[in-house]
């Protein structure tokens, strides 16, 4: 590969559109993730449309938090911090854990006890952070976040913090170069509303350098029993399958709605059946494994093509954004599918599965 055709992460690709310290970056070469075409996921939706699925899984910490985790702890860095906090469902903490290993500082994670899937804990603590367990859920976490940094010179890392908007909008720029326009619908699960936001300033930004003619519209998907941007009133008692979007009091909440309602978009709660089948669907018609969360994107699409929201007409070209990797939370999804079947060891055994395999239809 050529010196000009690395990839350096999303900092050294979009400096100029980024609002952020001009120093060396923190990163782990997060970005550039595949934007993929998914004829049979469409076809099976009924969508006559293209769908296309950013696959945000593939970053290096498995999800799109990398992107606004970069910017966040290099301002951090900037700004000579030696210690970053957030509260988190799972993603934000592995991601601020693994960007503060890489610039040597400390990093206190706060999740519900017991409501944080394996992968993302597991990661958190492999990448050193002090990981801290509340009984309560993530919107507790975070007013104790919040309070915290007024206390003590820690550095907060949520997506209050502006830097991790400025790092999480380039993943609507690679939409964008990508497709050579703005797509007609963005489709994105929604929790404390900070990458929906980041999405229309990304399309917003290159809007107004002329880069794309178009802006998308915004479908913001949230999980039923966490649906406070639908219903319009906090939840305080979120549930969900979908623990990395089990979230009743989103901090950025009314730049979400608003920026759904500049897109001319608009906001939808799925079934946890709906999203489990959504991601059955994405797993076994396209190859891709990804968290039940970044399912919603994908119910939510159905559920606005069954409602007439979403235009079914060849023309239009949506993309569903797949915020994290299916190994994060392999468990809680796996038990709606068929246990694997069981095989004697020998050879008569496995022929005669064989053969009930190749004569099903
Ligand atoms: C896979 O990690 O809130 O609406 O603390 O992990 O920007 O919150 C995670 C959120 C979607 C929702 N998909 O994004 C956290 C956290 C996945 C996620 C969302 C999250 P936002």
């Amino acid at each position: 590969m050529t010196e000009a055709a690395m990839w350096r992460g999303i900092i050294h690709t979009y400096r100029p559109f980024l609002r952020i310290a001009p120093i060396d970056p923190i990163t782990l070469y997060e970005g550039n993730t595949p934007l993929l075409p998914a004829p049979q996921l469409a076809r099976a939706l009924g969508f006559a449309g293209c769908l296309y699925l950013k696959y945000e899984g593939l970053n290096p910490t498995g999800s799109f938090k990398d992107r606004g985790m970069t910017t966040a702890i290099t301002q951090a860095a900037a700004d000579g911090a030696r210690a970053v906090i957030c509260a988190s469902t799972g993603n934000t903490a592995a991601s601020a854990a693994a960007y503060a290993a890489r610039a040597g500082m400390r990093a206190i994670v706060l999740v519900p006890a017991g409501r944080i899937a394996l992968g993302k804990l597991s990661a958190a603590m492999a990448y050193g952070a002090a990981v801290l367990a509340v009984e309560g859920n993530f919107d507790t976490a975070l007013d104790l976040v919040r309070r915290a940094v007024d206390d003590y010179p820690l550095a907060l890392v949520n997506s209050l913090n502006p830097y991790r908007l400025e790092g999480q909008q380039t993943a609507a720029f690679e939409i964008c170069d990508a497709l050579g326009e703005a797509p007609d619908w963005l489709c994105i699960p929604v929790g404390n509303a900070g990458n929906i936001t980041a999405y229309w300033k990304g399309f917003r930004a290159y809007h107004r350098a002329g880069r794309i003619a178009t802006l998308p519209r915004l479908l913001g998907v949230q999980a039923e029993g966490a649906a406070p941007l639908v219903h319009g009133r906090p939840v305080d008692r979120p549930e969900t399958v979908a623990t990395a979007i089990r979230i009743g009091r989103p901090a950025r909440g009314p730049e979400a709605l608003q920026a759904v309602r500049e897109s001319g978009g608009r906001f939808l709660a799925v079934s946890d059946a709906e999203i489990l089948e959504a991601w059955r669907m994405i797993a076994a018609l396209e190859g891709l494994f990804v968290e039940p969360a970044s399912a919603a994107s994908i119910a939510g699409l159905r559920r606005a093509l069954a409602e007439g929201i979403v235009p079914n007409r060849p023309e239009v070209r949506a993309v569903a954004v797949l915020t994290g990797h299916g190994l994060k939370d392999p468990e809680v999804a796996m038990q709606t599918l068929p246990p694997p079947i069981a095989v004697a060891p020998d050879w008569d055994a496995l022929r005669r599965i064989l053969e009930g395999l190749l004569d099903a239809p």
